[in-house]
This record gives structure tokens, C-alpha cells and sequence, in this order.
């Protein structure tokens, strides 16, 4: 009976910890294909908003797959679209930036949601984040306070090029654990000219490179990652073996690379 206890005490513990155990079907590991969980709810003259994630119980550094349930007077809305637009603030009269996020929430009949997504693309202790959600453009509820929660599966990589003078936002949403073998590749690439206003790259082409570093090789029959709309791509990455690998990106928008040397790199423990 001890023993019981203490496993489920330990279970508890890792659920807090990690927001996930066997009952929970809302896995990370790929974070667009859970079940939807309700992670926040902001309300203000008798509007609501709820937010729901398929990702993660919380909000994540990195990529989240989320939906929303607009309430007007109570009343539940099924057609329409929904904005949210969050902001990092760094410190009171600090700097301030948005992120990635779906331009316009529509809904979707099967998750009773509107739906899309958004890429927390930092984590900082000592920042906070607000976001604003308006319905139909006419329906807002302001600065709520979101809690952001760190997540170390999440990669993205941040750069800018002085050429196109935009910062790019190369976020990998699969694999989270790599296995030996194919792996699909999906990543999202946006471009923003100010921090504010990120938008979706439809047409770059990736060239995608496995790299083992510890024994010096790459691998053969991987597959570039090709848009398939809404700023999304996806490949085939094939690590031959389990160890720690890279996964290299090299990116040409308008038949001109973005990407430096070397190109944007994540790094992914292969088991
Ligand atoms: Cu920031």
C-alpha cells in the first residue's frame, strides 16, 4: 500500500513537472496532435475568451497548437474569427515584442474551436506577457496576463539578415524525441521587419543536413522539407544512428539564401 502511494505521489510529481503522464493524451511529442485542453480564460465586460491547447496544458516556449471559445453575454460563437496578440515585455518601460502567431482564428466545427497557432519565442524569468484577443474586431478583452512555461524539446532559431534587413524565426515543431530511422521534419518560417508583425514565407526552399558530430558523418535519403502553405514545411530526416545529432537548415527565399554560415542548427538527442 506504501508503495502505491508513493508512486502515485511520484506520478503526481512528474505530471506537475512535465503536464503529461498515461492518461493524458495531450503529449508533446508531436505538439500539433493531442487532445485539447482548456489553459486560460480571459474575460472582461461580460465577453470571454477561453484559450485550449493541444499541446501542452500551459503555455510553451516554442510552438503551440491552440483553439479558442468565444462567449458573448454567455453565448457561445461559432462563426467569425478571433485575434490574439500577445507581447513579451521585458521589465516596466522595457522593450517589448509579439511573436509568431495565426493571423485570423477560424473555426473549426470538429474541436468546436477556432483555431491555429502560436511560437513563444523566448523565455525569460524576468519578463512577463500579456496578450490581447478580440473577436471580430469588434469584441476585445485586453492585456491579460499569460503564463508562460519553459519547455526544453522546443527549438527555434532567430536571425537576421542584413541584406533583406528582416529577422527570420525558423521554429522546428517535429521531431521533439528524434528516432533512430525517418523522421518527418515540420518547421514554420516567418519573417518580421519590427518585433511586432510576423508573417508567414510561403515559398522558400530548405535544404535540410543531419549531421552527426561526435563521429563525423551525415546520413543519406533525407527529403527537403517543402512548403505546404500557412508558413509550414515539412521533410524527412533520416538519423542512422541513436546519439546526439544536428539538423542543419539552409534556406533560399526568392532564389537568394537567408541563411548564414553556418546555417541554423538544432540539435536533437536521437534514440
Ligand atoms: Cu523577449
Amino acid at each position: 500500500m506504501k508503495k502505491i502511494i508513493v508512486f502515485s505521489i511520484f506520478c503526481a510529481v512528474l505530471t506537475l513537472i512535465f503536464g503529461c503522464n498515461s492518461d493524458s493524451p495531450s503529449s508533446i511529442e508531436d505538439p500539433q496532435t493531442g487532445n485539447y485542453v482548456k489553459i486560460h480564460t480571459a474575460e472582461s465586460n461580460g465577453n470571454k475568451f477561453e484559450v485550449w491547447s493541444s499541446t501542452a496544458s500551459n503555455f510553451l516556449y516554442g510552438y503551440n497548437n491552440i483553439g479558442f471559445k468565444v462567449f458573448l453575454n454567455g453565448a457561445e460563437q461559432n462563426s467569425g474569427f478571433v485575434k490574439f496578440l500577445p507581447t513579451m515585455y521585458h521589465g516596466i518601460g522595457g522593450q517589448r515584442h509579439s511573436i509568431p502567431v495565426e493571423d485570423m482564428f477560424l473555426y473549426d466545427t470538429q474541436n468546436s474551436l477556432f483555431t491555429g497557432y502560436a511560437i513563444f519565442t523566448m523565455y525569460d524569468t524576468a519578463a512577463f506577457w500579456a496578450a490581447n484577443f478580440s473577436y471580430n474586431t469588434l469584441v476585445q478583452v485586453d492585456s491579460s496576463i499569460i503564463q508562460l512555461f519553459p519547455e526544453s524539446r522546443s527549438q527555434l532559431f532567430i536571425w537576421n539578415n542584413s541584406v533583406t534587413q528582416r529577422e527570420y524565426v525558423l521554429t522546428l515543431i517535429n521531431p521533439r524525441a528524434a528516432r533512430v530511422g525517418l523522421n518527418t521534419v515540420d518547421m514554420m518560417l516567418h519573417e518580421t521587419a519590427d518585433m511586432q508583425t510576423y508573417s508567414e514565407i510561403e515559398s522558400a526552399e530548405m535544404f535540410i543536413r543531419p549531421w552527426m558530430e561526435a563521429m563525423g558523418h551525415g546520413s543519406g535519403n533525407n527529403i527537403n522539407p517543402t512548403g505546404n502553405g500557412g508558413g509550414k514545411y515539412s521533410g524527412t530526416a533520416n538519423f542512422t544512428m541513436a546519439g546526439q545529432w544536428f539538423l542543419y537548415d539552409s534556406i533560399k527565399v526568392n532564389n537568394s539564401f537567408i541563411t548564414g554560415t553556418p546555417p541554423p542548427k538544432f540539435i536533437l538527442e536521437v534514440n
